[in-house]
């Protein structure tokens, strides 16, 4: 069976399939001469004499690009755009209902950002502190983002859906000292009790000495004398001008905490000049942006997406980017469309779960909006099946628009493997082609390289400047985590299929992180929330298919003797998992389980569990090495679903 294939149609302007090609053998020849003349994306306070300085081996581990160069990246976002595009607007804010929003041009965001970044030096906090913000998706998020890396302190974004706990353990990870939030969030018309979350966080967190709070809603919330300051009283205190502070290329700009296969979730650092760099050309070439474009990008800020392609990719580039605090169904299913109208959004960027779920209500809800503003669609955060590309192409972008599947990690920084829209013909379902300096290879469990049409799981060969430098305060799991396993290779963590054209088709995660609707799960981490409930002896966790959000979660329960399985206590420790971790670990389904299959050694096999999950009961492989079979058959009969 052959894929359909939809030819690329050249633009006047755009790059085109021979430029790709001519692109990317550049930038495989001469690395250095490549990555230099690209970082003219940026203006360098002090210019770089080395570019690239990097190698995975172990015994001379390092990775780092434009060392000793200096650059400010809110400098880059803000000032060197006043004088020719200060009017222009740089934010379009979309509340949570439709039309209540706000536009903010480039001179009022600089303006902003310089007085927030005095407020937050009024503080003590100086280059090299860390920040966390704790935030719904409002302009204050996008200000407190680039007001840190003004100062160069760094800030760490912990998404507004995760629970106090999870809060507090990313705070006593980098020892913040300073936590911005809002009084509320509102998503979908509920409101989400921030600053209450921040309280609960805070009492386990004595690092933390001012908390600054913006007023959303204008809830009546708790403030702590001594620690609470609100944004608005401090903003109006603070004065109005702030020289950007000069940033090493290699200084850090933020950490992000991301799920792994083990243990609590890391945290990924990036730093300035080399993701700069990579977001700001990668922003420019995957989208095509061009002057008098809308980019809207619907994650949220919270999740490296946000970070890279709804602040510094656009604001770099001096684009217009939307900022949206809703959510895809509220007030109704139409949400987005009836947005990207009465926004005139060009370029749209979005995650397959959410094609997945408007796709289901019909089309009706799409055609009854005007979308001819709309010139490319985006996809990202995990494979967009072909069904959900056909309609994302052919209803929402009228079969007028390319679509950019693009793939990439918390740790690239940005993309790395995605169709250039006026390049690359385009497969449903496959991400397609590397971008140039980007050099994936397919290898075998021993890691030998696989050559041609093949599948194995993917490494990238060499470094890109986007990469992430370290995990905070554990450079060994760094190493450990992403070059160990491959020597001399950073490996994905996910499976691929390369065709006869060169094509990658991502097939999943092949480590035990699980995709819940482009939100990264590490199985450990529910398991570990469902133990730490006083009735569970014993949880393992894995991935099943689900319709709309990808992956689903299915958890095995074991209760502790005397506790006897009922739907009161599933729903019991839904909720529990939900307020350790948020709602979007909590699990899809449960299955009480009066043992889990385990090798004679207590290695839990978690390949059969996955098959049950998946129903897929037929075919379960060898259980000869299991300590006791007859455990299998009991699941299989009870299984959930
Ligand atoms: C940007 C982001 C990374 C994981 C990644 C992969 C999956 C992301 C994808 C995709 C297939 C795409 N993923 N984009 N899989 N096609 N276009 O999502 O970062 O949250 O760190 O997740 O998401 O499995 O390894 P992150």
């Amino acid at each position: 069976m052959t894929d359909p294939i939809y030819p690329a149609r050249p633009r006047p302007g755009s790059i085109d399939a021979a430029e790709y090609d001519r692109r990317y053998a550049a930038a495989a020849r001469d690395p250095e001469g490549y990555w230099r003349e690209a970082a003219g994306c940026l203006d360098w306070a002090r210019p770089f004499t080395t570019v690239k300085d990097t190698s995975f081996a172990e015994a001379d581990f390092r990775i780092r690009w434009y060392g000793d160069g200096t650059v400010n990246l809110s400098a880059n976002c803000l000032d060197r755009h006043l004088a020719t595009r200060g009017d222009q607007v740089a934010i379009v804010w979309e509340g949570d209902e439709p039309g209540d929003g706000a536009r903010v041009t480039y001179r009022e965001l600089h303006a902003l950002v310089c007085r927030f970044a005095n407020v937050l030096k009024d503080h003590g906090v100086r280059k090299g502190d860390r920040v966390t913000l704790y935030l719904p998706m409002i302009v204050e998020a996008a200000v407190a983002m680039l007001a840190c890396a003004r100062i160069g302190a760094i800030h760490s974004v912990v998404f507004g859906g995760f629970s106090p706990d999870s809060l507090a353990n990313r705070i006593q990870d980098c020892d913040s000292r300073l936590v911005v939030t809002a009084d509320e969030g509102c998503r979908g018309g509920k409101r989400v009790p921030l600053k209450a979350n921040v309280d609960k966080a805070l009492a386990h967190c004595p690092s933390v000495e001012t908390v600054i709070v913006v007023r959303r809603t204008g809830a009546e919330v708790p403030m702590t004398e001594g620690r609470d300051v609100p944004y608005d009283a401090a903003m109006a205190a603070a004065a109005s001008d702030c020289a950007p502070e000069p940033v090493g290329a290699e200084d850090p700009l933020f950490i992000l905490y991301t799920s792994g296969s083990t243990g609590k979730p890391k945290g990924v650092l990036h730093t300035t000049g080399g993701y700069g760099v990579w977001a700001a050309t990668t922003f420019r070439d995957v989208f095509d942006w061009r002057e008098g474009d809308v980019f809207w990008c619907t994650a949220d800020v919270g999740w490296v997406t946000g970070h890279s392609y709804v602040v510094y990719g656009p604001l770099l580039n001096g684009a217009t980017t939307v900022m949206f605090d809703g959510v895809p169904n509220y007030p109704d299913h139409g949400r987005f469309w009836e947005t990207i109208a009465r926004l005139g959004v060009t370029l749209f960027y979005t995650a397959p779960t959410a094609i997945r779920a408007l796709m289901r209500e019909g089309d009706s809800w799409v055609e009854r909006h005007d979308r001819s503003s709309l010139r490319l669609l985006g996809s990202v955060g995990e494979p967009i099946n072909p069904e959900a590309w056909d309609w994302y192409h052919r209803v929402v972008g009228e079969r007028r628009c390319p679509i950019v599947d693009t793939w990439w990690q918390t740790e690239t920084g940005g993309i790395l493997i995605a169709p250039l829209p006026y390049a690359t013909d385009l497969k449903p379902g496959s991400a397609t082609r590397p971008l140039p300096g980007v050099l994936p290879q397919l290898v075998d469990a021993e890691g030998r390289v696989l050559e041609g049409a093949t599948e194995g799981n993917l490494v990238i060969a060499d470094s890109w400047p986007g990469q992430m430098r370290t995990v905070w305060n554990d450079h060994a799991r760094f190493f450990q985590t992403y070059f160990s396993t491959y020597p001399g290779k950073y490996f994905t963590g996910d499976g691929c299929r390369r065709d006869a054209d060169g094509y990658y088709w991502i097939t999943g995660r092949v480590d035990d992180v699980i995709n819940v609707s482009g939100h990264r799960m590490g199985t450990a981490e529910v398991e570990s929330a469902l133990v730490a409930h006083a009735k569970v002896a014993e949880a393992a966790v894995v991935g099943m298919p689900h319709e709309v959000k990808g992956q689903g979660i299915y958890a095995y329960v074991t209760l502790n003797a005397g506790e006897e399985p009922s739907d009161g206590l599933r729903g019991e420790l839904r909720q529990w998992v939900r307020s350790e971790i948020g709602p979007i670990a909590s699990p899809d389904a449960i299955q009480f389980a009066p043992a889990l299959p385990k090798t004679r050694s207590g290695k839990i096999m978690r390949r059969i569990l996955r098959k049950i999950a998946e129903g897929d009961t037929g075919n379960l492989g060898d259980v000869s090495t299991l300590a006791d079979p007859a455990v299998v058959e009991t699941l299989v009969r009870e299984r959930v679903g």
